[in-house]
């Protein structure tokens, strides 16, 4: 099945499904006139694993009806290949004779390079032109595919016009930062032995002295996501191995593709302290929200998270901040939907991964404001600031150089230490835990994944034990890229919300 990740699976049976979305992708092109991208990874997945997704036009990932074809097509019989083509054809209508572009890219994986080979070869059996970017992260590629379709409009469609776009951007942000020491401008950085470590070395010229990054699992000996990365840190909550965490040190991990970032450090008592998505939304969101009130805009801003958000989290963000938040289901798409319905909205799972989305009035207020004669030196200052933060994100997806891009602006900006960032607010202690099951499709869930209606009676012997604890929360549901049941609980300490998430499990066993 086409997931939320696309298809994902161990490499070596992956190279038939390459060639077929490589020709999903040509039906795709030529159906919306626009250039699609296919991008060979499978992220935080061990390196034996491959996967492949396909971009949409705006960088977006693909409506509900392609995934479905992509599934059809996927698991077609040989024999029955041509039929499958013919009945998305017939259905969507598609002009053959339409010219057809596919932007191809891949992860550092041994396997990506002869798969995305098959992409290409699925792209030209049907007469599609492809470029083939080779090595790129997964938000790279939606960046390409998003500028080629706008003509420029959001950038060059080139590794090196993203690098100068958002580090041009960073540069003029850092500006803004008055006393910022060395110390302070120096970031360590665990590439997860992948693709992104790659391109941040590349990157690197652009940024000048700004900020210093001393680059750890760079990929030279390592093994890719090999007890390292954003997925291994968020989930273990201990730092990856072969990065040298030095007390007080800022530290941050990407994912095996580079659209995930999670900041950690460890305290003088060599505690160790997570930064996940929910402080990164906070961040953000705060700056963002400050810089509005300076250049007095009144736009309608939200905070879009999942069921996984801490409620310290949302609670901060609803009541202290006065921000409008949002819940959805797990998965990217879900969140970039709903942000889009706001004139800005900062989505980002716990886990890491998210971005900002502004719509084209907003930009236009920001720079109307930077245009007029009598906007007052603060307005001004703020609309600049506004405008760069718009540059220097990827709003196609998340996109782990660029938050980080945007997050060491703002703490240097803002003269703010990872400690004084990790205290806005503090995180409930909780728990995360799988489940096996016969069937999990058994269980449906709804209010964005956060209450069970089936099996009968789950939800309330859920509703029973969260009443046992205090500042408690849990829910369950059926993952959508393994076969297990999800159980997430929270509470006031650690012992509790374990005890909820044991008993929890209990319940769904
Ligand atoms: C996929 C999603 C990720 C989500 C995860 C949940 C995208 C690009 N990725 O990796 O956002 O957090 O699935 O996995 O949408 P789960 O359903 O197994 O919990
Ligand atoms: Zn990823």
């Amino acid at each position: 099945q086409y997931g939320t990740a696309g298809f994902r699976t161990n490499a070596k049976v992956l190279d038939h499904i390459m060639f077929r979305m490589g020709l999903l992708a040509t039906l795709r092109s030529k159906k919306t006139k626009a250039t699609i991208g296919v991008m060979v990874t499978a992220s935080h997945n061990p390196e034996e694993d491959n996967g492949v997704k396909l971009v949409d036009p705006m960088g977006e990932m693909v409506t509900p009806t392609w995934e479905g074809y992509a599934t059809q097509l996927a698991n077609a019989e040989d024999d029955d290949l041509l039929m499958a083509l013919k009945d998305i054809i017939a259905k969507e209508e598609i002009n053959m004779s339409q010219e057809a572009h596919v932007f191809v890219g891949r992860d550092t994986r041994s396997s990506s390079a002869s798969l995305s080979q098959a992409v290409l070869e699925g792209v030209s059996s049907l007469g599609g032109l492809n470029k083939d970017y080779g090595l790129v992260t997964t938000p790279q590629l939606h960046y390409m595919v998003c500028c080629q379709n706008t003509r420029g409009k959001y950038g060059e469609a080139t590794v090196e016009g993203y690098y100068k776009k958002l580090c041009q951007a960073f540069i003029k942000l850092i500006k803004n930062a008055s006393n910022c020491t060395d110390d302070q401008k120096h970031l360590s950085l665990d590439g997860a032995n992948g693709i992104g470590a790659l391109k941040v070395r590349e990157m690197e010229s652009h940024l000048g002295k700004e900020l210093q990054i001393s680059l750890y699992n760079d990929g030279s000996n390592g093994k890719l996501n090999y007890q390292c990365g954003a997925d291994f840190v968020k989930v273990q909550q201990k730092p990856p191995t072969g990065l040298e965490i030095k007390p007080g040190e800022r530290c941050c991990s990407f994912d095996g593709d580079a659209d995930r970032i999670v900041y950690y450090y460890s305290d003088s008592e060599g505690k160790f302290h997570l930064l996940d998505g929910d402080k990164i939304a906070t961040l953000i969101s705060t700056f963002i929200k400050e810089l509005l009130t300076q250049a007095g805009l009144n736009v309608n801003m939200a905070v879009v998270q999942t069921a996984y958000a801490n409620g310290s989290s949302t609670r901060y963000l609803e009541e202290t901040m006065k921000v409008t938040v949002k819940c959805t289901k797990t998965g990217v798409k879900h969140l970039h939907h709903v942000a889009q319905e706001f004139d800005i909205g900062v989505y980002f799972e716990a886990n890491g991964h998210g971005t900002v989305l502004l719509s084209k009035s907003v930009e236009d207020k920001i720079q109307q404001l930077i245009d007029s004669p009598n906007s007052d030196d603060e307005k001004k200052r703020a609309a600049l600031l506004l405008q760069n933060t718009i540059n220097v994100v990827n709003q196609t997806v998340g996109d782990a150089i660029s938050d980080m891009l945007l997050i060491e602006a703002i703490l240097a900006i803002k003269g703010m230490t990872v400690q004084q960032w990790d205290a806005i607010y503090t995180d409930l202690p909780n728990r995360q835990l799988k489940v096996k099951v016969a069937d999990r499709r058994v269980i449906d869930t709804t209010d964005a994944e956060r209450r069970a209606l089936s099996p009968a009676g789950l939800q309330d012997a859920i509703d029973a034990l969260v009443k046992k604890y205090s500042l408690a929360r849990s829910f369950v549901r059926p993952s959508g890229t393994e076969d297990v049941v999800r159980v997430y609980a929270e509470a006031d300490t650690q012992e509790s919300a374990d005890a909820l998430a044991h008993e929890v499990s209990l319940a769904v066993y």
